[in-house]
């Protein structure tokens, strides 16, 4: 362990790191996995360290985006009337909610930090804090969703939480959070920007001139890459001469951190070092998540109605882009039985209050669902709402 990068986490919180002394020192299974997983020496973050409430939310955060995306998958394989639909995020669930767990979510918005999401927004937006109902009511093209209906799945934002919005476009969205980061630092404000992006970023013109503007100015600015192997159907090895594309980030001189994106405790420890550098004038960081999706790209073929990930050979021949063995081999790791597990061996849950939360889960969602669909569709009229502004516009410069 590097003594000068150990910090405790700042929120309060017991330690635990007795308990893994003595597990591991007892040669047992939990001790020895937690030791090799978190004491790596390097990040000086230690998540066990935080409250028990904010470590069960995060297994909590990690099931609600699970069940969410689970319920939705079987609504498009099974109910032909139900409208909406899903670039899914199951499989990647750790990454959104170890990083939204070390953000400031909460408070006025000049104080809040925000997340600018991309097309596959549903995890970003629900561990940032939106509210599940309202964006499911979205999602199903509902007027009464969150944003009227007419964003969807790809435009879904809430300010109100620091959830910048969605993102049809691949790339542009990199250079509007580095504006906010910018905005930050001339305001003088703490708040810290961070922006998700796929493997599919790299070869956009966005990804590089948002990294090199982040390290000039020394912007509070945090880049994290889920690299989920593909974009759309073509693996990253296509578009991107790096193994790992952290390796972009130090040639720009950004510190830059590979980290296991099904862990969400590492993720969060990762995310925790990044969010205080930037918050103290440190500058910019980069994450980069290996991680993988469960579905496939869009949608749900190769799903089959009850069962998670998609497999196989599909009429449509587009799920068949990667090995089924591969899909198999990542489900191996999820980020839900590591969360859970590994809350488990550091004894704050065991396996029947674990079971109870999921539960209470599922209702969760059965209920956001049941709201949405009741809800009144949005009309196409709505879709032009708020594309033009009215009256005068008057530019604004900051001097
Ligand atoms: C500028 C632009 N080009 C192409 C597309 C079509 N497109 C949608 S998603 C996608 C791949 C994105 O891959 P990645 O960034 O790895 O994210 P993932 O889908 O794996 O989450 C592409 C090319 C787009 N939306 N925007
Ligand atoms: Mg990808």
């Amino acid at each position: 362990m590097n003594s000068t990068a150990h910090h405790t986490a700042t929120e309060e919180g017991v330690s635990r790191r007795g308990f893994l002394q003595i597990a591991a020192l007892a040669g047992t299974a939990a001790g020895m996995a937690s030791r090799a997983a978190y004491a790596d020496g390097q990040i000086g973050y230690w998540a066990m360290d935080l409250p028990d409430d904010k470590l069960k939310g995060m297994l909590r955060t990690i099931l609600r985006i699970r069940w969410h995306e689970r319920t939705m998958a079987d609504k498009m394989l099974t109910d032909s009337n139900y409208r909406g639909y899903n670039h899914f995020y199951a499989g990647q669930e750790a990454v959104a909610t170890g990083v939204c767990a070390a953000l400031r979510n909460d408070g006025p918005f000049d104080q809040i930090d925000v997340a600018y999401s991309t097309h596959r927004p549903s995890g970003h937006a629900l561990a940032k804090g939106v509210d599940m109902k309202l964006m499911q009511a979205e999602m199903d093209f509902r007027a009464t969703g969150l944003n009227g209906g007419y964003a969807a799945e790809m435009h879904i934002a809430d300010p109100s939480v620091g959830f910048m919005g969605a993102d049809g476009m691949i790339g542009p969205g990199h250079a509007i959070a580095t504006g906010s980061a910018f905005a930050f630092r001339a305001r003088g404000s703490d708040q810290v920007s961070v922006v998700f992006g796929g493997d599919g970023t790299y070869a956009t013109p966005h990804f590089h001139s948002a990294l090199n503007n982040a390290k000039l100015l020394d912007l509070p600015f945090i880049y994290v890459l889920e690299n989920n192997l593909y974009h759309q159907y073509a693996h990253y090895s296509y578009s991107c001469p790096h193994t790992d594309i952290a390796d972009a980030a130090r040639a720009y001189g950004i510190p830059a951190r590979v980290v296991d994106g099904q862990d969400v405790f590492q993720v969060y420890n990762a995310a925790k070092e990044a969010v205080d550098r930037a918050r103290s004038g440190g500058g910019p960081t980069f994450i980069e998540a290996k991680t993988y999706r469960y579905y496939n790209h869009w949608g749900a073929p190769g799903a089959e109605a009850g069962k998670l990930g998609a497999f196989g050979y599909d009429p449509l021949a587009i799920t068949s882009f990667r090995p089924e063995r591969e899909v198999r081999a990542w489900m191996q790791r999820d980020p839900v039985d590591i969360a859970r597990k590994t809350l488990i061996d550091w004894g704050l849950l065991d396996a029947a209050a674990a079971d109870a939360m999921e539960e209470e889960v599922k209702a969760e969602v059965t209920e956001a669902f049941a709201w949405a669909a009741e809800q009144p569709l949005c009309k196409p009229e709505d879709g032009l709402k708020n594309v033009f502004a009215e009256g005068e516009v008057i530019p604004r410069q900051i001097a």
